[in-house]
This record gives structure tokens, C-alpha cells and sequence, in this order.
């Protein structure tokens, strides 16, 4: 049942959002895949395609600037979850993809994509003031131009550079470390039509995810295993139920947590707009490791957060719900109908609200800040329309809150609602034209606490 899946996953925040003059902004308590993220200033995320790179107690996110010539963009966090922008890397290399940061000798170093070579920056911090290294190279042994990147280190601290290759190939090659790095030997080649590589190792087994080659659109994403990184390798099995397109993301970049209780790794997805602009946004989930099977299965939670220092993730938290069926069902021509409310009202949910039609939640609590609302309710066809939300009045698009609404059972959006126990909250639908049949069946809101 669509619901308790969505139950499952409900939790808290407090979050963000720039506009609220004059005072600082209310600090991000959750990590909400699929939903827009803010920087510490208010400023959507643009990072696409990236990495994040552990120093210390620091947290790097390295990724393209989609909004601005795809500048290596950086943005800085202790905890995962509140970044600030730090600027881009440099300003000099536009047109960079998928970069990747790691360390050698001291200085820190991106790798990316321009123009299917490898570019690499260098810079004696990871904030920022990095410069060209070198010209732009391909991959030994057969020059292969290459795309999305990614970079792998191992437990023994030697870094691996992994790519699509240009025959379609997953290579990966050692980037030679000191004090003057450089792209070392093949250790590896996994043939088949894949792309977007990341790795991980958990209990002396290598894990190689990658994704299908659909362009922007996402894809079933899998994942081979080996015990050495020459392989060979076995697989491929899924790292999502292979209807979720995996949450609606592509892989890139596996990010290692060791915290003193356990050793989380986490999926880095980007859940690309189908043009590939600076409207993307993120799908971030723990993996759970079954090492007895040696597959990887991604944590589908809506609001879930990792403690950097202890490693372990939590997710369940409170909420108040608001039952659809406890919600005012208004229907052109049948306002104020009673028969109408007894056939509403017979099943949690309700159901074939269309652009004639909608529900209205009355006496929600809200806090004055921006909070978050699950919305939980699925459509019949998702191009033909879209749902939206009047939050005391105002008409908001839940598209422009989640990449996931229409596709995912539960749909959480930040809002600001009044203070105080008065707001007004209307589910409604649009089709997308004259001609086009859409409609939702709504199960109801969750005003999420924090
Ligand atoms: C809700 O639907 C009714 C009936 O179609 C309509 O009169 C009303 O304006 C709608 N309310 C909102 C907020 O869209
Ligand atoms: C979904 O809606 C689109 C746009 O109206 C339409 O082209 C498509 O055929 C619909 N799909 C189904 C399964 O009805
Ligand atoms: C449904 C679907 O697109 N599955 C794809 C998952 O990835 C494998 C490997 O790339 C493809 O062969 C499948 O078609």
C-alpha cells in the first residue's frame, strides 16, 4: 500500500530558505532527495555531476555549475547537510563535467571532463584558487577519450580514476600519486554499454555501479562485484527496484562515511531535468551491503540524515498527518453535495481529483518557518498534468519543490505556513492541455516537526 511506504520513510526537519530578511536561516536538519537544495544562503545547489570529498572534518562538494558554464563549483559542510558556497574552483575552465577532487603530495586536485579529455586543476586547498594542471590527456594504453568520471580511493590510499571509455567501456586506471600526479596503468575494462562509474570496497569487496546510457533520462542502475580491482567482475544486479529508474537518479560518486559505529557509504545520484540544466537536483541515499550476496541495495527514505562522527544514519521521526478523507472534497457542480462526501469518504484516500476539483485541509499548524510537508498521492499519467498546492492562497507547483512529484508515492516540499494552528491548504490539479486526462488520488499531508 502506496501510503505505509510513505509512512515508512517520514521524519523531521527544519530547514532553510532565503527570504527571511534580516535573520539567519533556519539550519538544515534533513537530507531530502529529489527536493531543491539550498546553500547556507538561500541559493539553490549547483553542483551537478559531482563528488564529495572528505578532509578532516570538512566535506568538500565539488560539481559543475550548470547555471554558469559548467565552472567546477564548490561548496563546503561539517555535517552533509548545510553547505556553504565557497565559489567556483576556478574560472578559467568552463565547460567542465563531472569533476573530481582527491589529494596527493599535499595539493588538492580536480579531474573533469572538457571535451571527452581529462583536465586536471590544482590547488593547495580544497576551497578554491585552483588553477590548470598539465594539458588535457586521454587514457592509456589506447588513448581512449573518455566521459563521466569518477574518482576511487582505495583502503591502502591509491586512487583510481574511473570512466566510460570511448568504446562504451568502464575503465579504470590508476592515477599515479606524488608530488607530480598522472594517469597511470589500465587495471581495468569492463565491457558493455554503461556509464557514470562509482566504486566503493566493503569487507575486501570491490563494488562497481554504473548506470545505462539514456542520456539525461535516468535508468535502472546496477552493480558489479569483485574481490580485486583487475577483476573479474561479476554481475550486474540491481541497486533499486528497476521501476524507480533508481529513485529517478543517476550515479555519481559513492562517498564514504567512517564513523566510529559503522561504516555508511552513500549514493550520489543526480536527478537530472530532461535538459540538463541547473533545475536538477539530487538523490542521496545510504547502500545498504549485503556481503553474503554481494549486492547493493539503495535505502529509500524521504527525509533521512547520516551522524558524520558515528556513521549511522537515522530516519523515523513525527509528524501530523491530515487524512485526505478528512480533507473539504470540492468538485465543480457538485459543491455541497452530500452524496458526493459519502463516496469520498468511504476510503482513506481520495480519489480522481482532477482540474474541476480539489481538497482543502483547514486548521493546519505550522511554525512560521519554512517546514516540511509530505504530500502523499500519485497521478494516472504524469506528462499529462501536474499537481499544486494553494498554501493560504498562494498557487505553488509542487514540480518546483521535488523532481519527484507525480513519480513517487511520497512527495516532500518546503513550505512557509503562518504560525499557528489557521493554514490553509488546497490539493489541486492542472492537465497539461485541453486535450489531456489527469487526474491524482490524494491519501493526504504530513506537516513534518522540528
Ligand atoms: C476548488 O474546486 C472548486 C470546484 O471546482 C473551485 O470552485 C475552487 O475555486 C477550487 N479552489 C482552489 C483553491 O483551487
Ligand atoms: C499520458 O499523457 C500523454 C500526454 O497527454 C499522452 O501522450 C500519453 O498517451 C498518456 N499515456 C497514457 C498511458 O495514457
Ligand atoms: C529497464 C532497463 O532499462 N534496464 C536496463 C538496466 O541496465 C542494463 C545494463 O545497462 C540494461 O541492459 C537494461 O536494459
Amino acid at each position: 500500500m502506496v501510503f505505509s511506504q510513505g509512512l515508512r520513510a517520514i521524519c523531521t526537519l527544519g530547514v532553510l530558505l532565503g527570504g527571511l530578511s534580516g535573520r539567519a536561516l533556519a539550519a538544515t536538519s534533513w537530507i531530502v532527495p529529489g527536493a531543491v537544495w539550498t546553500d547556507t544562503s538561500g541559493t539553490k545547489i549547483d553542483a551537478h555531476g559531482g563528488q564529495v570529498f572528505q578532509t578532516g572534518t570538512n566535506f568538500y562538494w565539488v560539481g559543475a555549475a550548470y547555471g554558469d558554464n559548467t565552472y567546477p563549483n564548490i561548496y563546503s559542510s561539517t555535517d552533509l547537510l548545510n553547505w556553504e558556497h565557497e565559489g567556483y574552483a576556478t574560472t578559467t575552465v568552463p565547460w567542465m563535467y563531472r569533476p573530481k577532487m582527491f589529494q596527493s603530495g599535499g595539493n588538492y586536485y580536480i579531474w573533469g571532463q572538457v571535451n571527452r579529455d581529462v583536465q586536471a586543476l590544482k590547488s593547495s586547498t580544497p576551497s578554491g584558487g585552483f588553477s590548470v594542471y598539465g594539458s588535457p590527456f586521454t587514457l592509456p594504453p589506447d588513448a581512449r577519450t573518455y566521459s563521466d568520471e569518477g574518482v576511487f580511493v582505495d583502503d591502502d590510499g591509491d586512487a583510481y580514476f574511473l570512466t566510460s571509455a570511448d568504446s562504451n567501456n568502464i575503465q579504470v586506471n590508476q592515477i599515479n600519486g606524488g608530488s607530480s600526479i598522472s594517469i597511470g596503468d589500465r587495471v581495468a575494462d569492463l565491457e558493455g554499454n554503461y556509464e557514470a562509474p562509482g566504486m566503493l570496497k566493503s569487507d575486501g569487496v570491490y563494488y562497481l555501479i554504473v548506470s545505462s546510457k539514456t542520456g539525461y533520462r535516468p535508468n535502472p542502475n546496477k552493480s558489479f562485484w569483485s574481490t580485486s580491482l583487475t577483476g573479474s567482475w561479476s554481475g550486474p544486479s540491481d541497486i533499486a527496484p528497476e521501476s524507480t529508474n533508481t529513485y529517478n537518479s543517476q550515479n555519481t560518486n559513492e562517498l564514504k562515511i567512517t564513523g566510529s559505529s559503522v561504516t555508511t557509504w552513500i549514493y550520489m545520484g543526480d536527478d537530472w531535468d530532461a535538459d540538463g540544466t541547473a533545475a536538477a537536483n539530487y538523490v542521496w541515499l545510504p547502500i545498504s551491503i549485503d556481503s553474503g550476496s554481494h549486492t547493493l541495495t539503495l535505502q529509500d527514505y524521504a527525509y533521512w540524515r547520516v551522524d558524520v562522527n558515528t556513521g549511522v544514519v537515522t530516519t523515523s521521526t513525527t509528524g501530523k498527518r491530515y487524512e485526505a478523507h478528512d480533507g473539504l472534497v470540492m468538485r465543480r457542480g457538485f459543491e455541497d453535495s452530500p452524496a458526493m462526501y459519502a463516496e469520498h469518504k468511504r476510503s482513506q484516500a481520495v480519489h480522481n481529483i482532477d482540474h474541476e476539483s480539489n481538497v482543502t485541509f483547514t486548521g493546519i499548524e505550522g511554525t512560521g518557518e519554512p517546514q516540511w510537508v509530505s504530500i502523499h498521492y500519485t497521478v494516472n499519467n504524469a506528462t499529462a498534468g501536474e499537481a499544486h498546492v494553494h498554501v493560504n492562497g498562494e498557487k505553488i507547483k509542487i514540480s518546483d519543490k521535488n523532481s519527484r512529484a507525480g513519480k513517487f508515492a511520497t512527495v516532500p516540499v518546503n513550505l512557509k505556513l503562518r504560525k499557528g494552528a489557521d493554514n490553509v491548504l488546497t490539493f489541486g490539479c492542472d492537465k497539461r492541455s485541453e486535450n489531456d486526462h489527469f487526474e491524482a488520488r490524494l491519501e493526504g499531508i504530513e506537516v513534518i516537526d522540528d
